[in-house]
């Protein structure tokens, strides 16, 4: 049983020069706000917060074009609320809104503001709440550019790699947190009767090889060709060229596909297929495939668009999609070659 808390282990990282102690503090708050995001994703249908956001006939729909949940529009309040008079954020921004938003605009009598941006998808997968499946909230930490007091849309336009901070708050059978800050990835488990997330894997570390793909197979007939082929290899198991038998698993949330890879290994991917090609991919690059990269790097994994490393994306817009493969980085690197020789013709 550990007796390590988050907050002692962010500490812990602050004492060893890892972090200041405004970004321990943010950490804090973000964590904090996803405590209550699973108190109330735990009441289901008792909380009365199931089904669609809107009024029946008239679905609020979101930036993204997805009629929202009620639980989508709850998680991003407690977000907006938990970090509007906190003084750590410059800004935030969300899958839920359509443009960024200076904490001037948020914080209740001007409370101050602080360096850092602050990226989130409030509940990722919330199409699964309706019929018990997990969910999570992915946040993402930027610097705030030196001098800029009130950040627009385009100060959060930064890489992958220039990220501070990254983790995702899983709410399944327990209520796990996963972040990184740059120096591994760590797993911190609930503690319910306390209420404290303690430190329950310190290190997460991912196979270099697996035997198990995650993707939506229903899309196959939309896949370009170094897709087909890729996972058409690993559908001839053991006779094919990839010499090996391979499993599935698609839980059609990241948040969880994402969580089984950081624990046992695995690919997790969505490509580009005929349906999102125009909108360059299905997920969105600044709040799910950079926080999910950096967690994976940080474990010993890689990340991709299927041509390049996905944390050296240079993004064009805050809901910007990216083709996404991550996880065990030997698998990544064979997903890659699929797609780089067929370039090369
Ligand atoms: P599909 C959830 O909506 C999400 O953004 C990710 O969490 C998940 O991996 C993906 O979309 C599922 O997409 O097309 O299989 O429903």
């Amino acid at each position: 049983m550990s007796n390590v808390s988050l907050t002692r282990h962010l500490l812990e990282e602050q004492r060893a020069g890892h972090i200041s102690a405004d970004l321990r503090l943010l950490i804090e708050v973000v964590a904090r706000a996803c405590k209550t995001i699973s108190i109330a994703v735990g009441k289901g249908a008792l909380g009365g917060v199931l089904g669609e956001a809107g009024t029946p006939g008239a679905a609020s729909m979101n930036i993204q074009g997805e009629a929202q949940k009620k639980l989508d529009v709850i998680a991003n309040d407690v977000l907006l609320e938990a970090n509007a008079w906190g003084g750590h954020l410059a800004g935030l921004a969300s899958e839920e809104m359509d443009h960024s938003m200076p904490i001037a605009d948020l914080s209740p009598d001007g409370y101050p503001s602080g360096n850092y941006l602050l990226l989130f998808d409030p509940l990722d997968g919330s199409s699964n709440i309706d019929v018990n499946i997990s969910v999570g909230t992915i946040f993402s930490v930027l610097r705030c550019p030196e001098g800029v007091a009130v950040p627009g849309d385009e100060h959060f336009l930064q890489p992958g790699t220039d990220q501070v901070a990254a983790g995702y708050c899983t709410y399944g059978p327990n209520t796990t947190l996963v972040l990184t800050v740059g120096h591994g990835t760590h797993a911190f488990t609930l503690d319910r009767e306390v209420g404290s997330f303690m430190l329950t894997t310190h290190g997460m570390r991912i196979p270099e090889e697996t035997k198990e793909f995650a993707v939506n197979m229903s899309n196959q007939r939309h896949w370009q060709p170094p897709m087909q082929r890729y996972i058409g290899d690993l559908l001839l198991g053991k006779e094919g060229p990839r010499g090996k038998d391979f499993n599935m698993r698609w839980v059609a949330s990241m948040v969880a596909d994402v969580h089984r890879i950081l624990t046992r290994g695995g690919i997790f991917s969505y490509p580009l297929d005929a349906k999102c090609a125009d909108k360059g991919g299905k997920l969105r690059l600044m709040y799910e495939a950079n926080p999910m990269s950096l967690l994976v790097e940080q474990a010993g994994g890689a990340a991709s668009t299927g041509r390049m490393r996905m944390l050296e994306v240079q993004p064009s817009g805050l809901h910007q999609r990216v083709p996404v493969f991550l996880g065990s980085k030997l698998e990544v690197e064979a997903a890659v070659r699929y797609h780089l020789d067929h370039d090369a013709g």
